[in-house]
């Protein structure tokens, strides 16, 4: 997978040269290009910012740089990239789309500062190309560039073989699949007493059947606990007969649709 990123902060994009995606990199799995807007500005000040139509606060990204630099980066390949460009008004991004975009060949993302890039780039581009403007979450940032980070990271892992092992994506907090609907429980490691705290029984145990159930048990309470809208839209034919169990001990039950939300009942830490 080829990936540019255009930014006025190349800098901020120094992480991509570490760890897994610096990896899959230097393994030849992907091909990151990092491009400074101002290379394509032709004033003393090299200028990429202007005020905004219609006035209001802050400043607004010129169109011309970034069409110029658009420009030259889609000419530098073969075929048609999809442009992701971040900003807190696009959708969401999840881990389905994660999905989808680490299965196409070449991704470029246009990071903005200041208010924002002028809209007629983002128009003149998507009447060519597949963009896709992208939020990371609902809060503010000074710029585009660390949910570039994000995306890239969340994208790069899903890569054949750049993650080491095949299997521990699928069963992810947010992996589209069997865990698809609820958070991941707890994690232990060596030694076996931390400061007085020690593991829970069952996890030395040895029996495999009681282990998985008392993990999906922590899952179900931890999704209860702190994202209870998962358990809301899950489908609840995912849910067998000892989850249901689970859930109503938990303070859920199924609605006219099958599908569960919470009761009256409250239950103590
Ligand atoms: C700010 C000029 O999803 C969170 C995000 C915040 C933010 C994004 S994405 N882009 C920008 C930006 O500021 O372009």
């Amino acid at each position: 997978m080829r990936l540019d990123v255009v930014t006025i902060f190349p800098e901020y994009l120094e992480p991509l040269n570490v760890s897994l995606v610096g990896k899959a990199r230097a393994r030849g799995q992907l091909d990151v290009r990092i491009h400074d807007l101002r290379d394509w500005t032709h004033d003393k000040h090299h200028t990429v910012d202007d005020t905004p139509y219609g006035g209001g606060p802050g400043m607004v990204m010129k169109p011309e740089p970034w069409g110029e630099a658009l420009d030259a980066v889609l000419a530098s390949g073969e075929g048609e990239p999809v442009l992701v460009v971040p900003t807190p008004s696009g959708v969401p991004f999840t881990q389905q789309l994660a999905v989808e975009l680490s299965a196409k060949p070449w991704l470029v993302f246009t990071p903005a500062r200041y208010e924002g890039i002028d809209r007629r780039v983002i128009e003149e581009y998507g009447d060519r190309l597949d963009v896709r403007e992208v939020s990371i979450g609902d809060y503010v940032l000074a710029g585009g560039e660390a949910p570039v980070l994000v995306m890239v990271e969340a994208i790069a892992r899903l890569l054949p073989g750049v993650l080491g092992n095949a299997a521990s994506h699928q069963d992810d907090s947010f992996a589209p699949g069997a865990m698809a609907d609820l958070l991941e429980g707890p994690v232990y490691t060596k030694p076996p007493q931390w400061r007085g705290r020690t593991i829970p029984e069952v996890l030395l145990s040895g029996h495999h059947g009681k282990i998985a159930r008392w993990r999906r048990d922590q899952a179900f309470a931890r999704t209860d606990r702190n994202r209870p809208d998962l358990i809301e839209r899950a489908d609840p034919a995912a849910f067998d007969k000892k989850d249901r169990e689970t859930l109503s001990i938990l303070g859920w039950a199924p609605g006219e649709d099958g599908r569960f939300g919470r009761t009256n009942q409250t239950v103590e830490e």
